[in-house]
């Protein structure tokens, strides 16, 4: 059924109700003098590249092959739009490898088709923080589809990967793979529903009137809590406390330290934005919320091209109920011009999703672990890990 996936170290479904296999990793590492040395081969009409998104061609080059083929909605209605900002963003953490940033051209005319990413991450499974790759934006051009390259790039990059001395991966998918750790379900929340029912991206309700419509969605024009406020460079260290305690309570979420949390969560204009509520009487850091800016392309629309989405990430409440924290996030988002929130079921969003008006979308996120097994499969709430 998987005629690639069967031959790597992932969770296999036949092993799903094996109690008897241990957690951990599934395969031991191997001497770095024994991972291959040269790329895996290409058909011969393409070569590997390593893409510096630094370079402003080479950004540009990739942010057209993914604005162009990357991942679409189920009806082909909606293509993701990464921004190039974005990109910068997303590969370029404390850390990384320029190498792992991996493009396929065609020798002749230089043309990218393809490309896959990898990330370095501490990601902590329980008790066990391990050297991961995250890994990411998996495209091949639509002409060059179902021909196999997609395991070439699996496995070129995992190559890259051990040659660094990391062993394990973590990555999320639309489409069922050996073996999810769990899946997600996105929710979406309405900002500008006239706009999203224009698109079909939203229907009106059964009995609903678009005057019915707008009301319900309706936003007060301001926070609600004293002391919320944009994130600034000097919050890093209180963030980063209320992060990491935060994330312990869940089975798998990444260990961050200030760096990382300097580098993913400090506000980026049209990339992140992250707000904390600085106590009134102490001016102690009580609460954090967060979320990332990915638009979507609007397919074949006469006169909308771009759905502007925000994307929950990681959100803190210790004192401001979650609740209102996150409808201070909905109204800041609405304020900056985005047309929907987004957000998935895991860690405890499900403690604020109905309440405030998102409904459930139609596709599923599934996570993997390469190279590391988990006994059960994990509730979406004991995940706390958000990929981009
Ligand atoms: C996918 N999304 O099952 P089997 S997510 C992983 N992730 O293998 P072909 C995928 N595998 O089943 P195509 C996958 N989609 O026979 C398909 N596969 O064992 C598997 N779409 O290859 C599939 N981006 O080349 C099958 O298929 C084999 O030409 C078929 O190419 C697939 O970034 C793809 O959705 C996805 O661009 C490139 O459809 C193409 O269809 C495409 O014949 C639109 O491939 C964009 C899109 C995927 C977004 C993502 C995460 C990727 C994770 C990859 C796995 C990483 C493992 C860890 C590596 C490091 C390890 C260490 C240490
Ligand atoms: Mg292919």
């Amino acid at each position: 059924r998987h005629k690639f996936w069967e031959t790597q170290p992932v969770g296999q479904f036949k092993d799903l109700n094996d109690t008897s296999l241990p957690e951990g990793p599934i395969e031991p590492p191997t001497p770095i003098s024994e991972v291959k040395q040269e790329p895996y081969n290409l058909p011969n009409l393409y070569e590997w590249v390593t893409c510096d998104i630094n370079s402003e061609d080479t950004c540009a080059e990739v942010y057209n092959l993914l604005s162009n083929n990357y991942v679409e909605d189920d009806e082909n209605m909606f293509r993701f739009n990464y921004s190039k900002e974005f990109l910068r963003w997303a590969l370029h953490p404390p850390g990384y490898y320029k190498t792992w940033h991996i493009g396929v051209r065609v020798k002749s005319s230089k043309k990218l088709v393809a490309f896959i990413t990898g990330i370095p991450a501490r990601i902590r499974v329980r008790t066990d923080v391990v050297s991961m790759a995250e890994v990411n934006f998996l495209c091949v051009h639509k002409k060059l589809r179902s021909k196999r390259l997609a395991p070439v790039m699996i496995k070129e990059v995992t190559r890259r990967v051990h040659l660094e001395n990391i062993w394990q991966a973590a990555y999320t998918a639309g489409v069922v793979l050996p073996t999810p750790i769990t899946s997600c379900q996105y929710w979406h929340r309405s900002l500008n529903p006239k706009k999203l029912i224009d698109v079909g991206f939203s229907r009106l309700g059964p009995r609903m009137t678009m005057s019915r419509t707008l009301k319900l969605f309706k936003l007060p024009d301001q926070p609600a809590t004293p002391g919320f406020r944009k994130m600034e460079l000097r919050d890093v260290p209180a963030v980063t406390r209320l992060l990491r305690a935060y994330l312990m309570q869940f089975v798998v979420a990444p260990d961050l330290d200030e760096l990382d949390v300097e580098h993913w969560v400090l506000p980026k204009d049209e990339v992140v934005d992250s707000y904390v509520v600085e106590s009134p009487e102490n001016h102690k850091i009580t609460d954090f919320c967060s979320f990332y800016t990915l638009p979507s392309s609007i397919l074949g629309h006469p006169t909308h091209l771009i759905l502007k989405a925000a994307y929950s990430y990681y959100n803190v409440s210790t004192k401001t109920p979650l609740l209102q924290l996150m409808n201070d996030a909905l109204i800041v988002a609405k304020h900056k011009g985005f047309d929907v929130f987004n957000a998935l079921d895991l860690m405890h969003n499900e403690n604020f999703l109905k309440e405030l008006k998102f409904g459930p979308g139609d596709g599923k996120l599934h996570y993997y672990l390469y190279n590391y097994r988990i006994k059960h499969i994990l509730r979406a709430s004991e995940l706390g890990l958000v990929l981009l």
